[in-house]
């Protein structure tokens, strides 16, 4: 589990179940509170929460253990598997090269350190080559941002300074001049909300990059709001993954999370 407090709150409820010398009707209704209480606290959203409970409690009353498995193991074993089956298995990024990854969301959810961190990562684990795109063109310095972000990991970085098409710069430079890149990552302009600019600048990108992978950006402090988010930018370009960062600065992380939830995409961080 990515979430540290959801994961201390669940492991004292799975250490109350192991040490129940039964489980009985009332220790199945107890355990469900303690996880609904649990994901609250982490802000997974309402109804996901009760989604979630009221299946565990459904499946703990109905199913029998398997024969050999103690009944406080086979109640681990539902919780376990419910949680992955909302919240999705968390997954590293696949190693696929050739391959183009676009990096979308909203202003400062780490877009361009991510960017840094996916370079990062092809080239030690996969021995990759990789090339950084500059096409954010709304936020100053962004270029320089990433300029130096490949200085400092030693792989290719393409822009156009002062260039305000992002397609233009991943058509006629991007994605021409990083030909020899086994991994292209693109890194694309934010915004404070979600409005139609954004949606629609994403778009046009999109269809000049033709990603292998759409991932989104999400910052793990970010609220509620997350899961509109998340669908709204899922219905116009079609995440195919999404980054939560900063999971080392919050203890929640579950609005994120809700958002993953809500498209049903795989989540990494
Ligand atoms: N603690 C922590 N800080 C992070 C992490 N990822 C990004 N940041 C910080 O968050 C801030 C914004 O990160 P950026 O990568 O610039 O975010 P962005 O989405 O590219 O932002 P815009 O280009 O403005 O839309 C920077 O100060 C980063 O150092 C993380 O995983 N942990
Ligand atoms: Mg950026």
């Amino acid at each position: 589990m990515v979430l540290d407090n959801l994961a201390t709150s669940l492991r004292e409820t799975i250490r109350k179940i192991s040490n129940s010398s039964y489980i009985d009707r009332e220790t199945v209704r107890e355990v469900v509170r303690d996880v609904q209480r649990a994901l609250l606290k982490a802000d997974v959203n309402v109804r996901l929460a009760l989604e979630l409970t009221k299946k565990l409690e459904k499946r703990a009353m109905e199913e029998k253990p398997p024969a050999g498995m103690a009944p406080q193991d086979f109640m681990i074993k539902i919780i376990y598997e419910e949680l992955l089956s909302i919240l999705g298995e968390p997954s590293t990024i696949k190693i696929r090269p050739p391959q183009k990854i676009m990096l979308v969301g909203l202003y400062g959810q780490g877009k361009t350190t991510s960017a840094g961190k996916l370079a990062r990562f092809f080239s030690k684990k996969g021995g990759l080559n990789v090339g950084l795109i500059a096409a954010d063109v709304h936020r100053p310095a962004a270029y320089e941002q990433l300029e130096q972000i490949s200085k400092q990991l030693s792989c290719g970085f393409f822009g156009i300074k002062g260039e305000k098409d992002p397609v233009k710069i991943v058509q006629e430079g991007g994605l021409r001049r990083l030909e020899d890149f086994k991994v292209k990552i693109v890194d694309t302009s934010g915004r404070d909300s979600l409005d139609m600019d954004l949606i629609e600048e994403i778009k046009r990108v999109k269809k000049a990059v033709e990603p292998d992978e759409v991932l989104l950006v999400m910052d793990a402090t970010v609220g509620q709001q997350a899961g509109p988010q998340a669908k709204a930018m899922n219905d116009a370009v079609g995440i195919t993954g999404v980054i939560i960062t900063k999971m080392d600065g919050t203890g929640k992380g579950g609005g994120a999370l809700s958002a993953v939830a809500e498209i049903r995409r795989p989540c990494s961080s």
